[in-house]
């Protein structure tokens, strides 16, 4: 069985964004394939988290996981910092990593901005994400689109530990959905929708109520043509509104712009509004069901914990046995 891995970092509230581009693909996955899902908190405090607002949101992130449709039967869902092989493993792929590399990732120059003190953490992020998805043995990584600079990399590292130690990981690979794999910011539809934008009218969080939902998406930015058709180029606001009610009402693009036909962008808007919500309103009931239920998500976690130590630690004595590590006899 071929084996699945991803992982979401617990920084503020999911968005339509990371569901439409990653969880909705994850469900899809666990019938056929060995999949792991992660919590990745030490990927979170490559930026300066609040501790107490950290563990909460490592909750809730777990809780959404189960929510969009993870099933603790089928698939292991984990918090990254409980499994001690991801930070020992991420070390030494950090070893094998070159600093030009790792400057060049836009995710590092988006981040690092023009900040004065940059941490030393959001320069060697990739190798720890590199680790995290070598341990499980990895054949396919399902991301958004903006991961797909940080899969390259992986690959590479994979490619360059194998060369250099004898073939020891898997080399995997990267899973991008044909449609929604970059959903925009409402208010500018050039740039990704993103949970870190400050602009709380640019995003859909999983869990805005029906009221906003209605109101972020009616001050959506889009154009004056007034016509609903898809052109990425032309009509960047008005094309994200179609992907995202296409992919959440399973209507194809071309059956929405017949649907839309002769109508003005006050009806087409509160058509997507009705889609969205009609989508989270069963999602969000099982989400606050699961927050209530403390002692269930913790007997997940532990379970997932568990499992995910039993694979991560043999892949990492295999990892450091290739690199000398240790007391190791050939
Ligand atoms: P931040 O903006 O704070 O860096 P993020 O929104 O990118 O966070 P992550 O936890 O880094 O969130 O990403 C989780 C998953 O969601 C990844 O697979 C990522 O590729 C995907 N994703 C993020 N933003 C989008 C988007 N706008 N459209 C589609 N997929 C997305
Ligand atoms: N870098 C990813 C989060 C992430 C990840 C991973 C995704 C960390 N480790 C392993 C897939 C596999 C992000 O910023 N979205």
């Amino acid at each position: 069985m071929k084996t699945i891995f991803s992982g979401v970092q617990p920084t503020g509230t999911v968005t339509l964004g990371n569901y439409i581009g990653a969880f909705r693909q994850f469900t899809k996955f666990q019938d056929e394939y060995d999949t792991y899902f992660c919590i990745v908190d030490q990927h979170a405090i490559t930026v300066e988290q609040n501790p107490k607002e950290l563990a909460q949101t490592i909750r809730s992130l777990a809780a959404i996981y189960l929510a969009s449709g993870i099933d603790p039967e089928k698939a292991t869902l984990f918090i990254q910092s409980e499994v001690p092989a991801h930070a020992q493993a991420g070390w030494m792929v950090q070893t094998i990593s070159y600093i030009g590399e790792l400057e060049r990732m836009t995710q590092f120059k988006d981040k690092a901005g023009d900040q004065e003190s940059i941490p030393a953490g959001l320069l060697t992020y990739p190798p720890l994400m590199a680790a995290d998805i070598l341990l499980y043995n990895t054949d396919l990584v399902p991301v958004g689109e903006d991961q797909k600079q940080h899969m390259e990399l992986t690959r590479d590292l994979a490619e360059r530990f194998n060369s250099r130690y004898g073939k020891t990981v898997v080399v995997p690979e990267v899973s991008i959905p044909e449609h929604g794999a970059r959903i925009k910011s409402l208010q500018d539809p050039t740039k990704k929708m993103s949970k870190s934008d400050p602009n709380k009218k640019a995003t859909i969080s999983v869990l805005d109520t029906p009221k906003q939902i209605e109101k972020k998406i009616k001050s959506a930015v889009t154009d004056s043509e007034g016509v609903v058709r898809y052109d990425v180029e032309e009509k960047p606001g008005v094309s994200n509104l179609l992907t995202i009610e296409s992919v959440l009402s399973n209507v194809s693009i071309a059956d929405l712009e017949k649907k839309y036909e002769g109508k003005g962008y006050g009806d087409f808007k509160a058509g997507v509004a009705e889609a969205v919500i009609q989508h989270l309103e069963p999602f969000q009931a099982r989400y606050y069901e699961l927050m209530e239920s403390e002692e269930e998500l913790d007997r997940i976690l532990d379970e997932g914990r568990d499992k995910a130590n039993a694979v991560a630690s043999k892949t990492l004595a295999r990892m450091e046995k290739a690199m000398g590590l240790g007391r190791h006899r050939n």
